[in-house]
């Protein structure tokens, strides 16, 4: 018989605090790093490094080779979901992702009835992440939640106001609505296959909550993350599920209830002192350091770490960055940060 392992951040997500807050690193597996650099460079294009267990396995693990973290994230991104129901996507070279914007004719020919065949990659990495990942770590499974999916796919690219997929959401109701659904369905079957293949936890990305208004945040945000949380544990009941609304703070409690979702990720602009008057003790939160901070290192950095584990000492507390780790951040400042947390 198997040993019941103890996954202290898997545990964190299931409400028991620990005395060390578990950490992992939004965006760990990186351009920060020159393995990962590498490996994209064999790899050709990016969504071949995502396509192809054997690399994508590789740069999962990297960030872990590195620093003592309690999770690895697998190596995808939330655009395979467009890609999989036919609009295409492009990585070019310091661009970000670029998409065909579709139209409402565009919305009626996506085809979910073979997204999860052209998924088959991933989910071959995830299965073999299980087999290689030490018994302690927990593996976090990820998509892109559908406002956030949805603000590339009719925007073309990231914006930094979502204006067309706003505009899209209101002028064309019903073709927006449908979209939606098809997302929401995508979304429930991949997290479910995602959990089936071995992933403990499974996050949706929902980075574009903000410059939304109450009606919006609660249709093209609150609503959609709850559909997909309720669908998903009707397949696989009880399963764990961070949310991250970045932008979403006003609405914080309300999408938890909301949803239902075990975790909340908080971003970097959230004050420390409205979480902990919003939130009970008992809500479990993951965040929420300025990315920039850790660029900077030094006291910049290590006066707001500690600012972080006073805020959340009392409650379930998964360290993480409120935001991705970027490119120029120097290695020597993440282990820095890995050895302040666990010193914690
Ligand atoms: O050239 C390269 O190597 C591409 C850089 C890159 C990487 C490393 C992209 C393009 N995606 C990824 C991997 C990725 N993306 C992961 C797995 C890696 C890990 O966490 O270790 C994850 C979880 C994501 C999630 C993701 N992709 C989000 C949500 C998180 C967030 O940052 O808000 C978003 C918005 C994307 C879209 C995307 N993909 C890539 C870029 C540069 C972007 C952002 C574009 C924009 O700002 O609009």
């Amino acid at each position: 018989m198997n040993p019941v392992v103890h996954k202290p951040l898997l545990a964190t997500v299931l409400g028991q605090r620990q005395d060390r807050p578990p950490m992992w690193i939004m965006r760990q597996a990186g351009r920060y790093l020159p393995e990962y650099r590498q490996t994209r460079a064999r790899a050709g294009g990016f969504l071949e490094l995502c396509y192809t267990p054997e690399l994508a396995v590789e740069v999962t693990l990297q960030p872990l080779r590195r620093f003592d973290l309690d999770a690895a994230i697998l190596f995808s991104d939330i655009l395979v979901i467009p890609d999989a129901l036919g609009q295409p996507v492009r990585f070019e070279p310091g661009e970000g992702p670029l998409l065909d914007p579709l139209d409402e004719k565009g919305i009626e020919a996506l085809d979910r009835s073979r997204a999860l065949e052209h998924l088959a990659p991933v989910l071959e990495t995830v299965r073999r992440l299980r087999a290689t990942l030490a018994p302690d770590k927990t593996l976090i499974g990820f998509c892109g939640a559908p406002w956030t999916v949805a603000t590339y796919m009719l925007g073309g690219r990231g914006s930094p106001d979502q204006w067309a997929a706003r505009r899209f959401a209101l002028e064309h109701g019903k073709a927006f609505d449908r979209l939606m659904d098809i997302l929401v369905e995508t979304s429930i079957d991949y997290l479910a296959a995602q959990l089936d293949a071995g992933a403990d936890v499974v996050q949706l990305f929902e980075s574009w909550a903000l410059n939304l208004d109450d009606a919006a945040f609660a249709r093209q945000v609150m609503e959609p993350n709850r559909r997909i949380v309720e669908g998903l544990r009707a397949r696989v009941p009880d399963a764990p599920v961070i949310g991250f609304p970045r932008g979403g703070a006003g609405n914080l409690a309300r999408y938890v209830a909301h949803t239902g979702v075990n975790v909340v990720g908080i971003d970097y602009a959230t004050p420390l002192d409205f979480v902990r008057n919003t939130l009970p003790p008992s809500q479990p939160v993951q965040g929420n350091l300025d990315p920039l901070r850790l660029v900077m290192g030094g006291d910049a950095m290590e006066s707001q770490v500690e600012a972080i584990l006073t805020a959340f000492r009392d409650r379930p507390h998964i360290f993480n960055l409120g935001h991705g780790i970027v490119p120029e951040t120097p290695i020597a400042h993440v282990e820095r940060l890995v050895e302040l947390v666990k010193s914690a």
